[in-house]
């Protein structure tokens, strides 16, 4: 049997109704996590989990942020307990090393979580780049974020950005903490300051990262590597539970929140 009846402009027609539709849709959202990386994927499988209208936007066009690269590129992650239980609720394979420590392919990690976040509905938003946030004062709110696409902000044009509101943002942006960033920068009010993260010390940045998960300001939370650089905190290297414990966290935090309002 052949194929027929695909004519180029019914593909067009189909892609930008659908596009156009979904960003329609997301204009006006629950949560907005930015960044696809561990912790900001573990956020937004728990926070669609509970309800909540969730959208990850990521500015790369893959989903996984630092867990590619592995251990200086060696394609192996380490994850402790009690995280392992976060990979067996969503299914994700490990090899136990001992009674503390598990190992898996990068790659698994990175599809597990991207899918199980999928699956229970987060919708992932590729090549977009938060660049902005939208604010109000008297109390001071962050209300939402300012987007563009990432090959717009590489090109070097002039173009204005779009807006998407939400009762609460997740800065899930890793080392460079880029949401807070902004926000320390340009809203003086805010009083926040991105102190950068100390050197390594794995163990403590692992337990003090989960601990200091949470809200910044109202409707700004932080997790993962951005908690160690908002806070200074040291780094602990290829080993990612606190990752994904303190998207775990973050979701809990933002749920309260929200459904308490
Ligand atoms: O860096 P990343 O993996 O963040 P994470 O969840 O995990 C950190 C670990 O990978 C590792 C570590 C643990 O041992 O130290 O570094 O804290 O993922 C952050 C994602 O956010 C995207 C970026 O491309 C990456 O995929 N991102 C960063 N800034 C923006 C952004 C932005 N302004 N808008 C959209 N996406």
């Amino acid at each position: 049997m052949s194929i027929k009846g695909i004519p180029e402009e019914e593909i067009t027609r189909y892609i930008v109704l659908e596009t156009a539709k979904d960003l329609a849709e997301l204009s006006n959202v629950d949560v907005v996590v930015v960044g696809a990386g561990p912790s900001g994927m573990v956020a937004g499988y728990y926070l669609v989990k509970e309800g909540l209208k969730t959208v990850i936007l990521e500015r790369r066009l893959s989903f996984g942020g630092g867990i590619g690269g592995g251990g200086m590129l060696f394609h192996k992650i380490l994850v402790e307990y009690p995280a392992n239980e976060i990979l067996d609720e969503m299914n994700i394979r490990y090899k136990r090393l001992n009674d503390k420590l598990f190992i898996l392919d990068s790659a698994e990690l990175m599809a597990g979580l991207a899918y199980a976040a999928l699956k229970e509905g987060a919708k992932i938003i590729h090549g977009v780049t938060v660049e902005d946030v939208i604010y109000r004062l008297n109390p001071l709110r962050i209300t939402g974020v300012v987007i563009q696409w990432s090959a717009v902000i590489l090109s070097g044009l002039h173009v204005d950005p779009l807006f998407i509101k939400a009762k609460a943002i997740i800065d899930a942006t890793g080392h460079e903490a880029e949401v807070l960033s902004i926000v320390a920068k340009k809203i003086p009010e805010s009083n926040l300051k991105v102190h950068g993260h100390k050197p390594a010390y794995s163990e403590e940045a692992e337990r003090l990262v989960v601990e200091k998960t949470g809200k910044v300001l109202p409707g700004l939370y932080v997790t993962g590597m951005a908690v160690a650089s908002l806070y200074g905190l040291p780094r602990m290297g290829p080993i990612f539970g606190g990752m994904l414990l303190s998207g775990s966290k973050v979701a809990k935090e933002v749920i309260k929140d929200i459904k308490g309002e």
